[in-house]
């Protein structure tokens, strides 16, 4: 059942997808895209998000003839309460991986992580203060126990909001206040949804998605926040740095080692442990040339923004990385691995390997990672793949050319750096070149891949129309690996692409047009980005009145319902490329696309195309700038402390 009623050409962007993609026809390998083909008809009742199967009364389905369920529930009831559960699950995602690495912080501080230390003492410094730990004179680990141990009580906070929800602009606190949508503990949060959304408890659609903005708040503000800030402290904040993207970064006579997931952890090491001349010269003896190591997903940004790592390919060429035959082994941890994996191994010779108790899959070989020995687990890891080195079948290697250049690393730190450089970083000239229309708006893009749609096309297309527009893009996720393999995140994009005023930043400090901030949970460095812009004065007090728009064009997972509620609760629009399943109740849709603008200042638009995405976005971000009072193209002047003072700075 591999071949299907699309071309290859209709369901992926890239040359190399589309190469790897009739490979896998013609060998007979099943992917997402043949399993898409054989789901066809989706269930419309789970589409408009009103099957209900909370309880055992039911499943039970709203149809005309059927409005409510066995208890008695409406689509609007049922509608929310699964909506809250997908921005739960999202928030756990994301909060479950920051409190792994806030715990790694604390062994790390008492000295029980051997092979880890704290790569960026100034990035928990920096912490320290804005959590008031005191650190002068005082030892890094003692400062991390303080901070690991204030971090924690994020989590455990029982009636006691988020300390990191304080990081945010005043205004935006107060907003949060206002709504009561300020989060107590994210575990307390994640445990009140789930039993708020069971049977017989919340029935209120706008009760519960109140408490969707709010668990989504200690996603955002909370644990992919924390996950951020405690991963740039031990594994180094990112700085510009250059690589490449695609498939086309697997070596031809090297041991390919890919790493796929999200936690940092055991890439990061493997990072440091490809280094080593004991491991080039074993791979020497096996008869390869060395090593690769390449990033799937959000591993890959991950070792892409600290280690210039390259990126083999997002989230849709997981598969099809296997797909090339050159894949000695693939490295899976948690979320967005695809349980596909081991029966698309099969026909190669790929060893996929799980490294984490919380998720195994069935014929997939699982080597516990070891923390307190960390460097030495990494090593063996190496060993194992090139020892299966000699296992590679030549009459199955087809390995793609497509490998593009692309810088990334662009923390808040960085930008800061390379905007205003190193005596004088501030988001200040980013500021003023907004408020002379040079630059028109900040629009983050952020998300996965779906083979609903064409892969990457949606991405692509909108990027481009943007940063014409001079729109500066922001990056994360599986969408920057899109602008990566585009060729966007090169600075000479700006040269090509951009409009005039972008152009013009962009040649000034060198940078691409489009920024890579990193993976999922930096989406949190985008909220932090929209801080420094409030901060720095000139363009309003809360986020929501800053020209900044969110689009998650191509999303699929639960975790971006979560992202796109705390954009939203923090004042950024969101444009959605694909629907949320809450099309059966018109409440719950006039709530999320209309009424939540009244809470928060922003809400959800649905732009199914590309096209209709960037004209929202413009008419947006030009609203934005009306109220502001900045909406001409003015001339550009250097602006001087009395100019300051009447834009209130
Ligand atoms: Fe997963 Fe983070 Fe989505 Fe990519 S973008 S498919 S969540 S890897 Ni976050
Ligand atoms: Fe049906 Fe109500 Fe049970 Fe849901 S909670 S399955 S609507 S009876």
């Amino acid at each position: 059942m591999a071949h299907s009623s699309k071309k290859p050409s209709e369901r992926v962007w890239d040359e190399a997808s589309l190469e790897m993609l009739v490979k896998a026809e013609r060998e007979d390998v099943e992917t997402c895209h043949t399993r898409m083909d054989a789901q066809h008809n989706q269930c419309k009742f789970g589409t408009s998000g009103i099957c209900c199967r909370i309880c055992h009364m039911g499943p039970c389905r709203i149809t005309p003839k059927s409005p409510l369920g066995v208890c008695g529930a409406d689509a609007h009831t049922i509608v929310a309460r699964n909506f809250l559960r997908e921005v739960t699950g999202g928030t756990a995602a994301h909060s479950d991986h920051g409190r792994h690495l806030v715990l790694l912080l604390k062994k790390i501080a008492q000295g029980k992580a051997s092979g880890y230390e704290i790569k960026d003492e100034q990035a928990l410094r920096r912490a320290a203060q804005l959590y008031n730990i005191q650190e002068t004179d005082r030892k890094a680990a003692d400062v991390a126990l303080d901070l690991a141990n204030i971090l924690l009580a994020d989590f455990t906070a029982q009636e006691e909001t988020l300390k990191t929800l304080t990081l945010a602009p005043v205004k935006q606190q107060k907003i949060w206040d206002t709504n009561q949508v300020a989060p107590y503990g994210i575990d307390r949060m994640i445990v009140e949804s789930m039993h708020r959304s069971t049977m017989g408890v919340d029935h209120d659609y706008k009760n519960l998605l109140m408490q969707a903005f709010r668990t989504s708040l200690a996603d955002g503000w909370g644990g992919s926040r924390i996950a951020t800030m405690v991963s740039d402290i031990i594994f180094g904040t990112p700085m510009p740095i250059r690589s490449d993207a695609n498939l086309g970064v697997l070596g031809r006579k090297t041991v390919n080692i890919l790493v796929h997931g999200h936690e940092p952890e055991l890439s990061d090491m493997l990072s440091i442990a490809i280094k080593d001349p004991q491991i080039t010269a074993y791979a020497k003896a096996a008869g390869a040339e060395g090593v690769t190591l390449a990033g799937i997903c959000c591993t890959a940004n991950e070792i892409l923004m600290r280690h210039g790592i390259p990126i083999a390919g997002s989230f849709l060429q997981q598969e099809l990385a296997i797909v090339t035959g050159a894949v000695e082994m693939m490295l899976i941890d948690v979320q967005c691995c695809m349980p596909s994996l081991p029966q698309v191994a099969q026909t190669y010779h790929t060893e996929i390997v799980s490294t984490k108790a919380i998720a195994r899959t069935e014929g997939v070989t699982h080597i516990e990672f070891d923390e307190r020995n960390a460097l030495e687990s990494a090593k063996q890891l190496l060993k194992r793949a090139i020892d299966n080195y000699k296992n590679r079948d030549p009459k199955k290697v087809a390995i793609p050319k497509k490998r593009t250049p692309l810088v990334g690393g662009f923390s808040v730190e960085a930008i800061k750096y390379i905007l205003g450089g190193k005596f004088r970083a501030s988001f200040r000239p980013l500021n003023d070149a907004i408020i002379q229309g040079r630059i028109k708006g900040v629009v983050g893009i952020v998300g996965c891949n779906n083979p609903k749609t064409k892969v990457d096309a949606y991405i692509n297309a909108l990027t481009l129309e943007l940063v014409k527009n001079n729109v500066l893009v922001l990056k994360t996720g599986c969408a920057a690996i899109a602008s990566a393999k585009e060729g966007m995140l090169q600075p000479e994009a700006a040269l090509e692409h951009a409009g005039h005023g972008l152009k013009e930043v962009c040649e000034t400090v060198g940078m691409p047009p489009v920024l890579h901030m990193g993976s999922c949970v930096d989406n949190s460095r985008i909220l932090e980005a929209a801080t420094e812009i409030v901060l720095e004065g000139g363009l309003g007090d809360d986020i929501s009145q800053i020209p900044a728009v969110g689009v998650a064009p191509e999303w699929m997972s639960e975790k971006a319902v979560a992202i796109g509620c705390y954009f939203v609760a923090s004042g950024i629009d969101v444009i959605l490329g694909q629907p949320f399943h809450i099309s059966g109740s018109d409440k719950v849709t006039s709530f999320l696309n209309g009424e939540a603008r009244n809470l928060f200042g922003a809400s959800f638009h649905e732009c199914l195309e590309p096209e209709q995405a960037a004209a929202k976005i413009i008419e947006i971000l030009d609203a934005k700038r009306e109220k502001l009072g900045i909406n001409k193209k003015q001339e550009r002047k250097l602006y001087d402390m009395q100019d300051r003072r009447a834009l209130g700075v």
